[in-house]
Parts: C-alpha cells; structure tokens; sequence
C-alpha cells in the first residue's frame, strides 16, 4: 500500500494510533521495528541532532534531506513536523511537492509565524499567523499535493500562546473548512483539560492529533476515551539517546578504558545490521567478479 494510504488509514481509523519520533535514518527503522506504523519527522529532533535550535536555523531542504535517509531506510509513512511551512503559501505548497517527490506521506504546518519557536519556549509571546492567511496556506498546499491520500495537518497554538478554547475552536474551524486533513491541538498544560475541552466542544468534525509531552502522567485509556485519533511520543528517541550519549561519553571519558562500558553499547554487529550489511554482502556475490567477493573480509 502507497504510504500517504497508509498513513491517512492510521489518521481515519476508529481507533486509537501512535506514532513516534525520528531525526535520521538510523531512529527511523528504530521505530519501524519497535512495530510503530508511522514516523514523527520532530522538528525540535532533527534540529536538536543537527546541533541548532528549534527556530528554523537548519533551512527547509537541509531538513528535507534528512528525511530523505529516514524514507530510505523505512516502509512506513512519515509525518513531517513541517514547522509553518518555511514561509508563506509559497513556499508551502512548494514544500508539498517536494515531499510528494521523496516519498513522505503527510506533513504538519503550525499557525505560527516564521522563524517559528518550539512550543515550549515562551508560548505566551509567540505570535500566530492570520487566520485568512494560514487558511490560504492550508489550501495552498492541498491544491500542490498531486496525491489525493497527501496528509495535511493543521496545528492549531491557541492553548499555547494563551488565547483559550474559543480561538482554539475557531481556528480548527476555519482549518477544517481550508481543507485540512486532521487538527493537531497543541497544550503545555501537564494535565488533559485543555484537550479534554476542545474534545467536548469539537465533537469528532475532523481526526484529532496530540502530543502528550508534558501530560504524559494522562492515562492512554483517557485519550482513548475522549476520541482523540493519533498520539505523537514527539522527542523520546532524541531525548534517550541525549541521556545515554552523555552517560557513556562521560564514563569512557574518566575510565580512559572500554573495559566497563561495552557490556552497555550495541554491538558493532547490531550497528552492521540496521545498516542492512547483510544484504550488500548478498549483492557483492550477484554483482562482482568472484575473484573481488573475498577481498571485503569481515573485520
Ligand atoms: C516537534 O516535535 O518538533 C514538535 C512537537 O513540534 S513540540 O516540540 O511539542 O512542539
Ligand atoms: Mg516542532
């Protein structure tokens, strides 16, 4: 099945789904084995692995080309944090056929200005977009996708930016209308009520998407409950490998020595196989001359 099938069958379903967060190839097939159906392309990962911030300084195709090694190395869809869409509903619809073109199932655009801030970060003095305009923008992009199944994801930053319940449903609204797949409502707050709110007043008109990462004490039952459609662990797989990168950095370096620690690392072995070794191997015997197969002896 097309993965944009694939990913819009995840969204519409009855039930509760999940997909999780990936920043490279490597923690996408991570994801892909632990049995996830789909990828959370995280913008705060991507940048964080890159080593920059959450405030568009890795520019959009730099941003594409990671996704490009996550698509390579998986088979489920993707969904990409695509920010607000790098611009206005130029460079929006322009970012829809791109991704079209690499592969990526669906993307997510935030009615937020560019340079966007992560969420997190003083929501209150986040300026949000226009509503007319983000509606433009969201029709922009669904008359770019030439694949009808193309998810296009309209997240509404009212709870975040402090306006409450009656922007936040306003905004959905119009979003719905623009021609928006689903609605990702966004909250900061550590428990469920501002989505619990919006879930009452909402009333099924459009899938509903969340990011729990700050009420993740929620209950996964109560989610279910409310009839939210797709949870996003958003930053998991970055924030572990932050944890035991710096952990095994920070031993190797006061030991001098690999003595203590390779009990704790992934085996090379393990490495070789996520890299899909195995199958070059298998291709060096079909493809080269016999006499050169020998010559890339394992180390
Ligand atoms: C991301 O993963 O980059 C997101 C989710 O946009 S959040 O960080 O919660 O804003
Ligand atoms: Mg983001």
């Amino acid at each position: 099945m097309k993965k944009t099938k694939e990913l819009r069958n995840l969204i519409n379903s009855k039930k509760l789904e999940f997909i999780m967060e990936a920043h490279n190839g490597l923690s996408a097939k991570i994801v892909e084995e632990a049995g996830f159906r789909g990828i959370w392309a995280s913008g705060l990962s991507i940048s964080a692995a890159m080593g920059v911030r959450d405030n568009n300084e890795a520019s959009w195709t730099q941003v594409l080309d990671v996704l490009e090694f996550m698509s390579d190395a998986t088979s489920i869809p993707i969904l990409l944090d695509g920010d607000t869409g790098y611009g206005n509903f130029n460079n929006a619809r322009r970012l829809v056929k791109k991704l079209e073109q690499r592969n990526i199932a669906g993307v997510c655009v935030e009615d937020k200005q560019f340079p966007k801030m992560n969420s997190f970060l003083n929501g209150q003095l986040q300026p949000m977009a226009d509503i007319e305009e983000f509606c433009g923008k969201i029709r922009a992009m669904k008359d770019a996708q030439t694949d009808d199944d193309f998810i296009v994801v309209a997240r509404v930053e009212a709870f975040i930016t402090g306006r409450g319940l009656g922007e936040a449903l306003r905004r959905a609204e119009a979003y719905r209308k623009a021609g928006a797949d689903a609605v990702l409502i966004h909250s900061k707050r550590p428990d469920i009520m501002e989505i619990e709110s919006f879930m009452k007043e909402w009333a099924g008109r459009l899938p509903v998407v969340i990011v729990p990462t700050k009420y993740y004490l929620t209950p996964t039952d109560k989610l279910r409950e409310l009839g939210i459609s797709l949870v996003i662990w958003a930053n998991h797989n970055l924030r572990s490998s932050i944890q035991a990168m710096k952990q095994i950095s920070r031993r190797i370096y006061q030991d001098e020595s690999l003595v203590q620690i390779e009990k704790d690392v992934a085996t090379l072995e393990e490495v070789f196989r996520l890299q899909g070794a195995e199958e070059l191997e298998a291709a060096e015997q079909r493809y080269l001359p016999a006499s050169q197969c020998d010559s890339n002896e394992e180390i």
